[in-house]
């Protein structure tokens, strides 16, 4: 229930009466149509009242304002309407003093309310942000306009378009809060208003100058062409930042009204955009992420003290992310030489975080000294989870499984890092399946923000709720995951790989495959990608999927048996050179071409020429096929679980949405009709989802797709 919440009799000084306004509108005090209208006459109700002297604004629910209602952009606005803008233009034309006494966070248009205001009182744990870029929108209630006149065009600009959250000290030393307090916010908000009332009380940010810093104001235009150069195209990501930027000039090139009216067109445009609603979806989402059915009542575990066993670059970057979440890692590693690696791995990488000024030495040393290295298992006894990340082998892992079961306390939970084996075989050498679930983090795993949780068919409630807490303590995105094969990330990962290795066995060189992707917006192409990760690993995947047949592809048997593995040994589906890039820059190499095209010819494959727009379908799409089969099969709760984990996993652009967000883009029936080509033109492999085929033929979206229970 949103509601408003008027004076404070004891902040009254004599015939000061202050009308202290609180935002409460569970659970962030968001800005909707409806509450901007309350909050909107609650402003016109103390301007009418003579005795008001001032306004103080605060929140309830410990935040400010989380700004607009994101939701309200999915709406479209009737003449009527009344939003955070309506109420921002009454305290510009009123007579009051206004101040924003800020406790905790005021971001976006909580955070324009607060710069409309005479002065912005915080206390020390507040945070502001205008994080609008995110949502691939711009601040649209005067924050183009109001920001660059507080702290200067550069300041502001980089601030707006980094979507940046700083904290209230740092805001007071730019110039945004004029105090920041300990307690009592509203309080230091009414001695404020006594301290300037005999002082010319209007502050209106919107009287002050834009500064450019030290440059001469003719050197605006540099200001502006600099921006513009350092964000990435309009198609390809930077639609919003290009349109902030063009918003900030404004500030400092139009009057306040003009720039306001600049900026509210410029909104427009972005809040009807494909991108900005692709990054709606994707806020959602993620928040989406955590609501698993049968969770609700399951009390998570504490986890106090963790285990790892394995000391691999990814068992070294497990403990790491437990070190930096604050807990205690005990990592069982039998091979001396890989201990000293793994300490070098921990020390070097501390190090560079305390060089970058990300951690203070002490920090460092804190954390490096909470991971111990040791051989011994039994001082694993009374970890409360335990994360085995040894050799992709089952045998292997039953192995690890069997000691931890025998010697871990009974309330230890036990979980895998695999990439794609059968949980529930683990599950079954521990005599404690209840207590087991999988944990594939992403390498590097102390970097990569995706964790998928994979619950077996024993795995309890409780189980499952303490490693979703776990994954928000260790700051992952967890999605979960069904038991199958491949999980959801890699599960889509073998399709996609499986069109692409096509495109070069029918003559498309693997660099026009990755620069078509990349033109369509993923940060890496699949060969890069490849050669990044190890063909090797895509050999073990396809050794342990026998069932692959036709799909498995050829060439990476040919790759892998001539030691073409990608970086680590100089080559792969492209080759490398020290002296270029340190090694890690993809050089395209025609002794590939000649083997795809030799495996081709063995194959009786023709070659075919294939546009740029049929590599992003066939490789896209076949994502959003392999998605669709992925909820039909329940291992994927809903298509926006699947979309972050393309996105956070694989680099899939965020202002396409992910996968399934893609294809409801694309229009699904036109999605279906293609890949119904595709079985055509190309083959068997392509067999288009039934679910993909339904909603199709329904003329329905994925987004409308039910959770499955
Ligand atoms: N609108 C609608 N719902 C919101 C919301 C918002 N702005 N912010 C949060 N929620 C919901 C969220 O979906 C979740 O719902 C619950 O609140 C708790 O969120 C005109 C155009 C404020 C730092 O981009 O950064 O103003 O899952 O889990 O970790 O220029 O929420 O419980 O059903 O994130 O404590 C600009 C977005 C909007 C800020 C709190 N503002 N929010 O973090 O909680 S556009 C933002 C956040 C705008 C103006 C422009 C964070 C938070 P549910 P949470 P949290």
């Amino acid at each position: 229930m949103a509601t408003l919440h008027a004076d404070r009799a004891d902040l009254a000084r004599g015939d000061q009466a202050i009308r202290i306004l609180t935002l409460d509108n569970p659970p962030v005090n968001a800005l909707s149509f409806g509450f901007s209208a309350q909050l909107l006459a609650a402003v016109e109700e103390a301007e009418a009242d003579a005795s008001v002297h001032a306004v103080v604004f605060t929140g309830a629910n410990g935040i400010f304002s989380g700004g607009a209602d994101i939701n309200d952009f999915s709406t479209e606005p009737t003449p009527e309407t009344k939003t955070v803008r309506d109420v921002i233009a009454a305290i510009e034309r009123g007579s009051k003093t206004y101040v924003a006494a800020i406790d905790g966070n005021a971001m976006g248009g909580g955070l324009e309310l607060s710069l409309a205001c005479d002065y912005r009182v915080a206390t020390a744990r507040s945070k502001v942000g205008l994080p609008e870029i995110k949502l691939g929108l711009l601040p649209g209630a005067g924050g183009t306009q109001r920001l660059p006149r507080l702290i200067g065009a550069q300041d502001a600009l980089q601030m707006m378009l980094k979507g940046e959250t700083i904290g209230a000290e740092d805001a007071k030393k730019k110039g945004i809060l004029d105090e920041v307090v300990t307690s009592d916010v509203a309080g230091a908000a009414a001695a404020l208003v006594a301290r300037v009332a005999a002082s010319k009380p209007k502050r209106r940010v919107s009287h002050l100058a834009v500064s450019l810093g030290n440059l001469p104001p003719m050197a605006a235009p540099f200001v502006v062409a600099q921006a513009h150069k350092m964000v990435p195209p309009e198609e390809n990501g930077g639609y919003a930042a290009h349109k902030l930027i063009d918003a900030v000039q404004a500030s400092f090139e139009l009057d306040f009204a003009r720039g306001l009216a600049r900026e509210a067109r410029l909104f427009e445009e972005l809040v009807r955009s494909a991108p900005s609603a692709a990054l709606r979806h994707i806020f959602f989402a993620e928040r989406e992420l955590g609501k698993v059915p049968g969770l609700a009542g399951a009390q998570p575990l504490e986890i106090k003290k963790a285990g790892v066993v394995g000391a691999g670059t990814m068992g070294t970057g497990i403990a790491i992310t437990f070190a930096n979440a604050g807990i205690p890692v005990t990592v069982v590693e039998p091979a001396d030489e890989q201990v000293e690696k793994a300490k070098q791995m921990v020390f070097g990488m501390y190090m560079y975080q305390v060089q970058k000024g990300k951690l203070t030495q002490e920090e460092a040393w804190k954390r490096g000294q909470s991971i111990v290295f040791t051989d011994d298992y039994n001082e694993l006894a009374d970890s409360d989870l335990i994360v085995e990340a040894v050799f992709e082998s089952m045998d292997v892992k039953k192995d690890v499984f069997r000691k931890l079961a025998a010697i871990v306390k009974p309330e230890g939970i036990l979980a895998s890092n695999t990439s794609t084996l059968d949980i529930d075989e683990m599950a079954s050498v521990t005599g404690r399946p209840d207590r087991f679930v999988g944990l594939h983090f992403f390498a590097p795993a102390n970097i990569m923000k995706l964790l998928e949780i994979v619950r077996g068919k024993d795995t309890s409630p409780q189980t499952l709720a303490t490693a979703f807490k776990l994954g928000k303590t260790l700051r992952k995105i967890s999605v979960l995951s069904a038991n199958a094969f491949g999980f959801i990330g890699n599960r889509m990962l073998f399709d996609y790989a499986r069109e692409a290795v096509s495109l070069a066995e029918e003559g498309v060189p693997p660099h026009r495959v990755d620069a078509a992707m990349k033109n369509f917006g993923f940060a890496m192409g699949p060969f890069a990608m490849f050669d990044l990760s190890g063909v090797d690993v895509f050999w073990h995947i396809q050794q342990a999927r026998p069932d692959m047949g036709a799909g498995r592809s050829k060439i990476v048997d040919r790759m892998y048996a001539e030691k073409r593995l990608g970086q680590k040994t100089g080559k792969g589906f492209y080759r490398y050179d020290k002296a270029v890039g340190k090694g890690r820059e993809p050089i395209p190499d025609p002794e590939v071409e000649a083997l795809f095209a030799q495996v081709a010819a063995e194959a009786g494959i023709t070659p075919r020429e294939t546009s740029d727009a049929e590599i992003v379908k066939r490789l896209t799409f076949a994502l959003a096929n392999a998605g669709a089969n992925l909820l039909a099969e329940g291992i994927a709760l809903r298509p926006g679980d699947i979309d972050i984990v393309y996105i956070y996993g694989y680099g899939f652009p965020p202002h396409h949405g992910g996968p399934m967000w893609y294809a409801d883009e694309i229009g699904v029936a036109a999605v279906y009709a293609d890949i119904e080509r595709f079985r055509e033109t190309y083959g068997p492999q392509w067999q288009a989802s039934p679910l993909l085929g339904e909603i199709a033929r329904g003329g329905r979206t994925f987004k409308e797709v039910a959770v499955h229970a």
